[in-house]
């Protein structure tokens, strides 16, 4: 991820330019900062090139268990940074983000939540914004990864991939989520080590909407995507994949992208260009620190279902004033 962001504000983004990288692998980082352009620094941490003067914002695409630790580090000297989902791996920490920004008075992280800035999933906001489906009363989700990440747990299938979910659950309907009830299997698919790879949620939404969200990261054959808002007079889709359909010898068919990357490539890029414009004009419009804090709430709520069996509720506090009245672009 850290790589694919590099190479989009070194080649898709006016008025930036990449000063640093890091890895833990310094021959990684090298062979990063060649493609980056001259005199890009290399750095083996990520505290170094925090605090370093030639750095003025920060992307974060360490593992997730680090991101809460370096975005502390940043707003602690002062540095606008974009960090990739989940904020945290706890809402304690989130919070702990929270504070750090309400000491300083002012919203400087934003959420690597790029399905904001994907086309298809603008054009389902818009139509429930117009009206066009009536009052929405239930998200039905898909997300289909084609296999499970090194190092999966069933909690981090919350953590790392149904939060993008429930981010986007909460985005479109404009609702708070109130209860989680989750159930998940081990399907055996791509090996026996008792992960529960395929997940089920339901949600009950503040507004009275239901959601159910199907999560199966080891899906086999591709990366998918897709939902459905049904409202009270119409409802509005995005299909799991959006490429061309071929017919031919009695058969029909379309292609599946493998990754995010390749599925979210126009948001990826969508994502930086506004965050860079962003930054020039010292307001942020994307995803914030609150929405990362509450999707990790919902992500603990998900969490605690699944490990006790039963649905569990959720009480979100109000937002804060410092996210309040932001312009609504990504939000
Ligand atoms: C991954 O980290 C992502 O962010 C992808 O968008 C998501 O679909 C996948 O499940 C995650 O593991």
């Amino acid at each position: 991820m850290g790589a694919r962001h590099a190479a989009t504000l070194s080649t898709c983004v006016p008025g930036v330019r990449v000063a640093g990288v890091m890895d833990l692998d310094r021959s990684r980082a090298e062979r990063l900062s060649a493609g980056c352009g001259a005199g890009v620094m290399v750095f083996e941490d990520g505290r170094e090139l925090i605090r370093h003067g030639g750095i003025d914002a920060v992307v974060i695409t360490t593992p997730d268990e680090t991101h809460a630790g370096l975005v502390i580090e940043c707003l602690e000297a002062g540095k606008p940074v974009f960090c990739e989902k989940p904020l945290a791996t706890t809402v304690e920490e989130a919070r702990r983000i929270l504070d750090a920004e309400a000491a300083l008075g002012r919203r400087m992280v934003v959420v690597g939540f790029m399905r904001r800035y994907d086309p298809s999933h603008r054009e389902v906001r818009e139509a429930i914004d117009s009206g066009a489906i009536g009052r929405p009363v239930l998200f039905r989700g898909i997300h289909r990864n084609a296999a499970a990440l090194p190092g999966t747990t069933s909690e981090s299938v919350l953590v790392n991939s149904a939060v993008h979910d429930l981010d986007t659950a909460r985005w479109l309907l404009g609702q708070e989520i109130e209860e989680a009830y989750v159930s998940g299997v081990s399907t055996g698919a791509r090996s026996d080590d008792g992960v529960l790879d395929l997940q089920m949620i339901q949600l009950r939404l503040g507004g009275g909407c239901l959601a159910d969200i199907e999560v199966y990261v080891n899906a086999g054959y591709g990366y998918e995507v897709g939902l459905e808002v049904v409202g009270d007079s119409g409802t509005v889709s995005i299909a799991p994949s959006g490429s061309s359909m071929l017919r031919r010898q009695r058969c029909v068919g379309r292609r599946i992208e493998g990754d995010w990357l390749e599925r979210f490539d126009a948001a990826y890029v969508l994502e930086m260009q506004r965050w860079i414009g962003d930054l020039h004009e010292g307001n942020f419009t994307g995803p914030d620190a609150w929405d990362g804090y509450v999707s990790l709430a919902a992500v603990e709520c998900c969490i605690s279902s699944l490990n006790s069996g039963s649905p569990q509720s959720l009480t979100i506090p109000d937002r804060p004033a410092l996210y309040e009245g932001i312009a609504e672009v990504n939000r």
